[in-house]
């Protein structure tokens, strides 16, 4: 063949295949696709930054250096320019220790940045000007830089910058649930990233390279890779080891590495008598075994901690208290400068409203831990429901560092086959006024150091990632992982800006796709939780999968509190959890006026009616409709939303690649499948009870309750 028809050959060949990439996105890119933007945007950009130079030295300042290098040549189309003296067009990333950024006087701002804010600033030189990244150290020009990507990615204007930025929680962690087997509790997108991976150590540094990268673009500086409910083997020397080679990865990109422990592991792998944390000989132990990690793993982060919850062992086995438990390990693990995070999620069937426990359990003990341990408590005071009020400890324990934990895996809103952006959600519980000092004493603000001045301060979020290709199940189950990250880093960004720097980041700029599918997103958690559990009502799922409605399941013998009739109570006279005065009471454990409010049913919000109260049918709601009626018309509603977003969805067809347009368009077809199922589910269920009629304007349910009964739902689609 001559070269002229070798050419032709070639150009037939890229304009096939070229359109076939475009179209086709796996999604393995995440946020960070790098694709080149407009030739306006990548115009004006070059104009604003042609070279670059780095004051500054190690790893996690290369990442940063080899990240912005990638983006840009990404983004721009070229490559950027490195230069050893700033110029104007230059980007000049540097700590305080070097002489170009000492020069710029930036010192009495970096003040303000702590260990690992940035300032971001364009400053006038001859002919021009230069972007500055300063930081007091390299993790701040990290996230510097990150950010300067995210704005060159989402469009933004970087000509005359003037930004300081400090995270608002010391530790930003993620908690996988990844067993050591492989298997992930919880977990809807494939098995395990860290454990029983048969794969080469290239593949897996690559992934977990992406991993860290992606982590690191919104600021996550922690990862717990074990499960909570943890196996003694993870302190063995062969997975300290495993843990070792990860932290290696991490490092570079200002990850530390975490660990869950079992309590009962001296007495497991160490082979002593017990694990009673007051027994001189498991004191050793721990000590010994702190030592060992520390030798391999010398910025190791710490322990997460379940203990003497949902059967998990703990020092109540030996008579002993969670403080004797959590400040054994932090004793142990001080000299390093570790923490021990010990969840309170804790609960025992009894007489006692399970909404109650933990509060009752750890408050006695305000104070009592030494200073390393934070406590890490979920967001709502049972179990990480579509909706919950905050837990009552937050802003209660005041002497005791706390932290919010949420769980960014949708275990309970539709694993990763519903569309639920879930930053509204927490969004919902960080700014829930507490009362503890007053109107403004937000959960966020009990945590973050602002009103109980604490020098630990954290926050976590159980991961929905595994080894599916686009890393969460559903390519919008990203946008979770991403919102985590940057609520993590500042709680005061509104859920919206967050899904706009997503999609932008993630599809395309396109406000035709941009606009209605932020819709979409902020609309999404409302709807789960109007299609499963509207007005307050809590734990209606399967008992053990947590998938689909199960309201009426009975299990002879198993833990009442693990079961959908011990928190709807639905009778004929009515339904809902009585935790008012003259019920529970849990309503006592939160600061007035809010458990004057809550007590109420008048001023109780609606969205938490049935939490807080049990009803008759007949009640009247603010709106005029009957109880019987408001459930019947929520339920209805989350399906209307479903059904609208699909119907959206479909008319954005060609905006984005063919393969995650009708990969999510499936995705969505399944949502609106078993919002229905629910829909229906729940409301012939609960009718049976109420003996009422559904109102007339809506539609009949399309089941019928013996069938839906007999629905045994396979999770062996969904692991
Ligand atoms: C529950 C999960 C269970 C977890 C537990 C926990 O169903 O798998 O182990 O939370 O947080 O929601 O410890």
């Amino acid at each position: 063949m001559d070269m002229k028809r070798r050419l032709n050959l070639f150009f037939l060949v890229m304009i096939l295949i070229l359109p076939l990439t475009v179209l086709a996105e796996t999604g393995e890119n995440l946020w960070l696709r790098y694709l080149p933007l407009s030739n306006q945007l990548q115009q004006k950009y070059a104009e604003g930054i042609s070279s670059l130079m780095v004051a500054g030295e190690g790893a996690i300042v290369k990442s940063a250096e080899s990240e912005i290098m990638m983006a840009y040549s990404g983004l721009i189309g070229k490559p950027l320019r490195k230069v050893t003296k700033p110029v104007a067009g230059t980007l000049l990333i540097g700590t305080d220790q070097h002489r170009a950024i000492r020069d710029l006087n930036l010192s009495s701002e970096l003040e303000k940045c702590g260990d690992e804010g940035y300032i971001m600033r364009s400053v006038s030189v001859k002919g021009g000007n230069i972007l500055v990244i300063a930081a007091n150290s390299n993790a701040g020009l990290l996230y510097g830089t990150f950010d300067l990507i995210r704005r060159m990615q989402t469009g933004d204007d970087i000509a005359q910058l003037n930004v300081v930025e400090v995270p608002r929680y010391n530790l930003r962690l993620l908690n996988h649930w990844d067993n050591l087997n492989g298997t992930v509790e919880r977990g809807y997108a494939g098995h395990s990233i860290w454990w029983n991976r048969p794969e080469n150590e290239t593949v897996l540094k690559n992934q977990y390279v992406y991993y860290a990268r992606a982590n690191a673009s919104v600021g996550i500086n922690g990862t717990v890779l074990n499960n909570v409910n943890a196996a003694p083997e993870a302190l063995t020397a062969e997975y300290i080891e495993k843990y070792a080679r990860i932290a290696e990865i991490m490092r570079p990109y200002n990850i530390k590495v975490y660990m869950s422990v079992n309590m009962a592991s001296p007495a497991v792998i160490g082979k002593l008598k017990n694990s009673d944390p007051l027994n001189p000989d498991v004191v050793k132990w721990w000590e010994e075994k702190v030592k060992e990690i520390y030798a391999r793993i010398p910025d190791f982060g710490g322990f997460l901690v379940k203990a003497n919850s949902e059967g998990q062992p703990g020092p109540h086995d030996y008579g002993r208290t969670h403080v004797d438990g959590a400040n054994l390990l932090a004793k142990a693990i001080k000299p390093y400068k570790g923490v021990v995070m010990w969840r309170a999620f804790v609960y025992e069937p009894g007489q006692e409203d399970r909404a109650r426990q933990a509060y009752n359990e750890f408050m006695p003990f305000d104070g009592k831990f030494e200073d390393n341990v934070i406590v890490q408590v979920k967001n709502g005071p049972v179990d990480f429901q579509p909706r919950e009020p905050f837990s009552p400890l937050f802003g209660a324990m005041e002497k005791t560092p706390l932290m919010v934990e949420f769980q960014i895996t949708q275990e309970y809103l539709g694993f990763s086959n519903h569309l639920a952006y879930l930053s509204t959600m927490w969004k919902e519980t960080l700014d829930a006024d507490t009362w503890c000092k007053g109107a403004g004493s937000t959960v966020a603000k009990t945590t973050d150091g602002t009103i109980y001045p604490h020098k630990l301060t954290a926050i976590a979020g159980v991961a929905n990632i595994g080894r599916d290709v686009n890393w969460t199940g559903h390519h919008f189950a990203q946008s979770n992982w991403y919102a985590y990250g940057r609520l993590a880093w500042n709680h005061q960004l509104s859920s919206e800006t967050i899904a706009n720097e997503w999609i932008n980041m993630t599809f395309t700029h396109d406000q035709a796709f941009v606009k209605p599918v932020s819709e979409i997103m902020m609309r999404s958690r409302e709807s789960v939780v109007n299609y499963m559990t509207p007005l307050g009502l809590h734990h209606l799922m399967g008992w053990s999968h947590h998938h689909g409605p199960e309201p009426w399941t009975e299990i002879p013998g198993a833990r009442p509190d693990w079961l959908p009739s011990y928190y709807h109570k639905a009778s004929s006279f009515g339904i809902g959890f009585n935790r008012t005065t003259k019920g529970s009471n849990a309503v006592e454990q939160y600061f007035s006026p809010l458990k004057e409010l809550y007590n109420d049913p008048n001023t109780c919000p609606e969205n938490l009616l049935l939490w807080f109260h049990h009803l008759p049918w007949d009640y009247r709601l603010q709106s005029g409709k009957t109880l019987w009626d408001a459930i019947c018309y929520k339920y209805y509603e989350g399906v209307e939303d479903v059904r609208l977003f699909q119907k959206k969805w479909d008319m954005l067809e060609g905006i984005i690649d063919a393969q995650r347009f009708s990969e999510i368009q499936y995705k969505m077809k399944v949502q609106t499948r078993e919002a229905i199922w629910w829909r229906d589910a729940c409301i012939l269920y609960f009718q049976t009870f109420s003996g009422k009629s559904i109102p007339f304007e809506l539609e009949r349910p399309i089941h019928d309750l013996d069938e839906l009964k007999k629905i045994k739902f396979d999770m062996t689609h969904h692991n």
